[in-house]
């Protein structure tokens, strides 16, 4: 009869066994995705409602892909200042990016790049990335 009253007590221990498991687990796990992220070596501007780049300055190392998000309701282009460029780098220029649409570009080239929303650059849609060597 005893036996039967402590069944139940191992299965509690296995719940509570496979609860602290997952604890550990799934810290490991968002940590892992924080390094697949940096490993990507991808980092991310927003176009935004106020016709900003956010963030609108950039400090990246080389070799670094940048994607252009449309966060706002109206188009949007990342555009590079061809007066801006350093020296070896081609222009480029995203085209127009809907809402929602995403435009990358790598940098392969050091230096300061000037780039502009070729609709909204009298608005002050201007950013700026400098690319480490
Ligand atoms: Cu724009």
């Amino acid at each position: 009869m005893s036996a039967v009253g402590e069944r139940p007590a191992p299965r509690l221990r296995s719940i509570v066994l496979t609860l602290a498991l997952a604890c550990l687990v799934v810290p490991v796990l968002a940590a892992c995705t924080a390094v697949e992220a940096r490993d990507d070596n991808r980092l991310t501007v927003e176009m935004t409602d106020l016709r900003q780049f956010d963030p609108a300055s950039l400090r990246v190392p080389l070799g670094v892909t940048v994607v252009w998000k449309n966060e706002s309701l109206v188009s949007h282009t990342a555009t590079a200042e061809p007066r801006s460029l350093p020296t070896g780098a081609e222009p480029w220029d995203s085209g127009a990016l809907y809402s929602g649409q995403t435009w990358a570009y790598h940098f392969e080239v050091p230096g300061t790049y000037v780039y502009v929303c070729r609709y909204h650059e009298d608005e002050g849609m201007v950013g700026t990335i400098v690319v480490g060597a």
